[in-house]
């Protein structure tokens, strides 16, 4: 059986390391790159660890060697200064689609987020959710850069013809207790979230595509209709967490837009 080999970028970070623990496969290696520094390999691990910078173009050429697919996790997760969502996020992201692109990296996963439509209403979903391609209407200038991601994905596949996945991922956390009565229907289990890694690789063909990551909750508000036809089941949902909650119910344009709290915080402040 050939081996598989699947650069994640990003892999220090939250979302990283608890993909790391559950992408493991036989038959497959995972090439994990971050700038921030990485627990080491344990015994019989299949991992090779990079320590580099998105943003480096001859780091992510190398990493992008040899590699079957990429999912990109890498850059801020939330709200900081242009400066750095700019070069980060943005250059940060056109620089590993162009080392995938130039080592025929057939497939790449991006990582995109709710904050990519966080103005949207979150009463605008319809009895199956807020559509997968719902258009952009970012709430921060870190909502801005997952646009921009989505953007650089469909370029890269409309020019190249790689496969590109997005996934807009609502919270992806260990759990959605502390996320409060947002997170119930926002919440990505871990496991859920490696579900949908999973089909994002497996998937024949799939072209570009935009998907929610979501976890199949009962409060749910984003489609999970484009994730299913990938081929992701959803096996988690935050409901069962929901007597563990007991923060308030957000109340003013936090409870009425997809981004939640994020749609008032400061421009380019980090938090
Ligand atoms: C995101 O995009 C962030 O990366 C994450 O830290 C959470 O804030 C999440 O959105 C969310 O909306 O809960």
């Amino acid at each position: 059986m050939a081996v598989q080999r699947v650069l994640i970028t990003g892999s220090a970070g939250l979302v990283g390391g608890l993909m790391r623990l559950r992408l493991r496969r036989d038959g497959r290696i995972l090439r994990l790159l971050d700038l921030a520094e990485q627990p080491p390999a344990e015994p019989g691990e299949a991992v090779e660890l990079v320590h580099a910078s998105v943003t480096d173009p001859a780091a992510t050429a190398a990493a992008c060697a040899g590699v079957d697919a990429v999912i990109h996790l890498g850059g801020h997760s939330r709200e900081t200064s242009w400066e750095q969502i700019l070069d980060v996020n943005i250059h940060g992201t056109r620089t590993v689609l162009e080392a995938a692109r130039a080592a025929g990296v057939p497939r790449v996963v991006l990582a995109s987020s709710n904050h990519a439509v966080g103005f949207r209403r979150t009463d605008e979903a319809g009895a199956s959710g807020l559509p997968a391609d719902s258009t952009a209407r970012p709430d921060t200038y870190y909502g801005v850069s997952k646009a921009a991601v989505e953007a650089l994905g469909s370029l890269y596949h409309a020019r190249f013809g790689m496969d590109v996945i997005v996934v807009r991922i609502g919270s992806c956390f260990p759990s959605p207790v502390d996320l409060g009565p947002r997170g119930l229907a926002t919440w990505l289990s871990p496991d859920d979230a490696a579900r949908l890694f999973e089909a994002c690789l497996a998937a024949p063909s799939p072209g570009y595509r935009v998907i929610w990551g979501v976890s199949d909750n009962t409060r749910r508000i984003y489609s999970l209709a484009e994730a299913e036809a990938l081929g992701y089941t959803s096996l988690d949902d935050a409901e069962s967490f929901a007597d563990l909650i007991d923060a308030p119910a957000p109340t003013g344009p936090a409870a009425h837009y997809v981004g939640g709290p994020f749609v008032t915080i400061p421009l380019g402040e980090p938090d």
